[in-house]
């Protein structure tokens, strides 16, 4: 029943050494454990759990010669994680990523640009995740995953599944932004690219956004990735996820944008990140997220 695709594939990535706070290592397990399989079932996938990619924490969270916190591990994870998308695309799965901090977008759209070469993303996130190891003022390469699918930043990263595939500024477009660096700000002016911000959602009314973000992301492209950071909501409906920022995404706001997008039938990968079970009570963070993988997949295209 299902139109986007028949057959998927759940891959986890149990990784935070991208991100400051620990914990989002454990939010595959606290997904599969709110019940993600079932639920895909439910609508009628065939489901294949891949397993999960586990980073190892390093003795140093340094390498040399760069401000970059675990770079090594980082890189080697997204590495795997490129191969995994890869493969199961070529089997033709439709991956679905679950992190995990937001580093992992790295390894995943470089995996689908593999298959799919003008791909179009359409981003959830409260930041703006474009840091270059020159902007960054952490070092957190969870700030840095749509700079690095561009070809900005670190060379280690950069060039994970070949530096000439890379996204087109054209075709990304970001949902829910409320905690922009002054770098990424510029660049996000520089590069041109379409951020609808909080603002423009209280104003235009989610309805709107997204059907502007969809032409954005559709708009001479192969297909549509999704990658949602949960802290794209707001707070009262995360409490697990490690950077939390007030004046988010409503609950509702959320699956009809998600919704939205299933209907276009464009998807072709999609992820779900920085759920923190440590900090979250009762695993309602897990949960929903499963519910917002139901809405992406067409649960309720009926
Ligand atoms: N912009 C800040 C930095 O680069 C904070 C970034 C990220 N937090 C996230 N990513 N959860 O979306 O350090
Ligand atoms: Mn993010
Ligand atoms: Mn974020
Ligand atoms: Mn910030």
């Amino acid at each position: 029943k299902p139109s986007i695709n028949s057959k998927l594939a759940i891959i986890g990535v149990a990784i935070d050494l991208g991100a400051g706070t620990p914990g989002v290592s454990l939010g595959p397990a606290a997904i599969r454990f709110a019940g993600v399989t079932e639920r895909l079932s439910n609508i009628g996938y065939q489901v294949e759990d891949m397993g999960d990619i586990v980073a190892i924490k390093p003795v140093s969270p340094h390498t040399d010669g760069t401000n970059l916190k675990n770079l090594d591990e980082v890189a080697r994870v997204n590495n795997l994680l490129c191969e995994k998308v890869s493969t199961a695309m070529s089997a033709n799965l439709f991956p679905l990523v679950l992190g995990g901090d937001h580093s992992i977008a790295i390894g995943t759209i470089a995996g689908v640009l593999q298959h799919k070469s003008n791909l179009g993303v359409i981003w959830f996130d409260a930041h703006g995740d474009i840091n270059t190891d020159e902007t960054s003022p952490s070092g957190n390469i969870h700030g840095m995953p749509v700079a690095v699918s561009l070809g900005l930043g670190h060379d280690r990263l950069t060039s994970i599944g070949g530096t000439d595939k890379k996204l087109n500024t054209k075709n990304i477009v970001f949902i829910g932004c409320r905690d922009l660096d002054a770098g990424e700000r510029k660049i996000l002016k520089e590069l041109g690219i379409t951020v609808f911000t909080m603002h423009e959602i209280d104003r235009l009314g989610m309805t709107e956004v997204m059907t502007r973000a969809i032409e954005i992301a559709s708009n001479g492209t192969d297909g549509i990735h999704v990658s949602f950071d949960l802290d794209s909501m707001d707070p009262v409906f995360v409490q697990g996820t490690g950077t939390r920022v007030p004046g988010g995404l409503t609950y509702r706001e959320s699956h009809l944008a998600l919704e939205m997008i299933a209907q276009t039938e464009k998807v072709v990968s999609a992820e779900f990140v920085e759920v923190n079970p440590i900090i979250d009570h009762k695993n309602e963070t897990a949960k929903t997220a499963v519910a917002l993988i139901g809405s992406l997949m067409g649960e309720w295209l009926i």
